[in-house]
């Protein structure tokens, strides 16, 4: 039987600041009460889930949504709150010099600002003691014939060279895909193989993150995550639930199983968990709740991939037993893991029960109170 609590322990979720704070869909924005009003009060947030959850002990930030004057104020709040700071995720996608691309865009100058950023996000991670960009481009084209595909991959290539010579050795670059959106015609990093011939060219300390938003419908991405692992290159995760595209809706809300199964190969015999991080922007639903909710189906599907028999799974495979492997996987699967899993939040000091816990406490009536109330917002999907 393995040891939920001490697993608990090795599993540290990533929640990511602009999952706190105001965000919508491009119709309109519904604020909720008691937003969080500065990243001070995401961060107070995500103190609030991991207390619950146990294993939400690192915060990730956006930059500049995430901006301060004073960075080492940041840190030193996140510290208090028994958080140290995740990811730093440069934002390439919303000055209005970026509308036809950053790093790929055809003009020297927004590519110079663009690479300029980047370097400056590394500043910023060294001094809040974080160890990874998380780079997401919006580049792209809409059109076919807008630009030269090869030319934007070539101008990319060379800006995050440039980064990545910048790089401290405490630092790794983190390369995430994206099928489509905001562009619709080529997305200068489409799919994980762009990512990875991207890491190769750059060098050891750059990683694919895989986006479980970010493929087309009926993708297998387990597969991808094993060939990544078998290629030294999978640096970390970002999840949530889709059902369409790149929905961001709570993490095993919708297919439970294929969250379940990319755990069989995160935990697979040999592997280490990379950093892995919920990238969730929630559009209607109570934030902080999804965010608690969110951890826990995480911690669920862990600890299912954990009761996975390998020893009789590889048997199976080495026999040809098309149907045995597919059953020892599905009885793990089926396991009801959560009263084993809440012993061991208990016993980690958390709640038991982290939904009703929240539910039942005065966290949000007492931030509503402190922060307002709520404004419908017209239009646009800001942040
Ligand atoms: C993108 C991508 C990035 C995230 C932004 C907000 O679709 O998933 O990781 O930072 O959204
Ligand atoms: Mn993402
Ligand atoms: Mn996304």
């Amino acid at each position: 039987m393995i040891d939920i609590e001490q697993a608990l322990r090795a599993l540290e979720i990533e929640t990511p600041t602009w999952g706190y704070g105001d965000s919508g869909t491009r119709f309109a924005t519904f604020q909720q009460p008691g937003r969080p009003r500065d990243v001070f009060e995401r961060i107070d947030d995500a103190a609030e889930v991991h207390r619950l959850t146990g294993t939400a002990p690192a915060v990730a930030l956006h930059f500049p949504w995430d901006r301060v004057d004073d960075l080492s104020a940041l840190r030193e709040h996140a510290y208090a709150r028994g958080l140290r700071i995740g990811a730093v995720n440069p934002n390439l996608f919303q000055d209005p010099d970026y509308k036809l691309g950053s790093v790929a865009h055809p003009e020297e100058r927004v590519r110079r600002k663009a690479v300029d950023h980047l370097l400056e996000c590394i500043d910023v991670a060294r001094e809040l003691g974080s160890t990874a960009q998380s780079l997401w481009l919006a580049d792209g084209t809409n059109y076919p014939g807008q630009d030269d595909l090869i030319e934007r991959r070539r101008r990319m290539l060379d800006a995050l060279r440039e980064v990545y010579a910048a790089l401290p050795s405490e630092q790794e670059l983190l390369v995430e895909y994206k099928l489509f959106e905001p562009a619709f015609y080529a997305t200068d990093l489409a799919d994980w193989g762009s990512a990875l011939l991207t890491c190769q060219r750059l060098g050891d300390r750059v990683r694919v993150l895989v986006d479980l938003g970010h493929h087309a419908p009926g993708t297998n991405i387990e597969q991808i995550v094993a060939v990544l692992y078998d290629e030294d290159r999978l640096g970390g995760f970002h999840f949530n639930n889709r059902k369409y595209a790149d929905d961001d809706l709570i993490v095993g809300s919708v297919n439970p199983f294929e969250l379940f199964l990319v755990f069989v190969e995160l935990t697979a015999p040999g592997r280490t968990l990379p950093r892995l991080t919920i990238d969730q922007a929630h559009n209607v639903e109570a934030k902080v709740e999804a965010m608690v909710l969110s951890v826990v189906n995480l911690q669920e599907a862990y600890a299912k991939a954990l009761l996975v028999d390998r020893a009789a799974l590889t048997a199976a495979q080495r026999a040809g037993d098309v149907l045995g492997g597919h059953e020892i996987l599905l009885d793990a699967y089926r396991t009801d893991v959560r009263p084993l899993l809440a012993a061991a939040r208990a016993a980690l000091g958390a709640a038991d029960d982290p939904v009703a816990a929240l539910r039942g406490s005065d966290y949000m009536g007492r931030v509503s109170a402190e922060r307002g109330g709520a404004e419908a917002l017209a239009g646009g999907g800001g942040r």
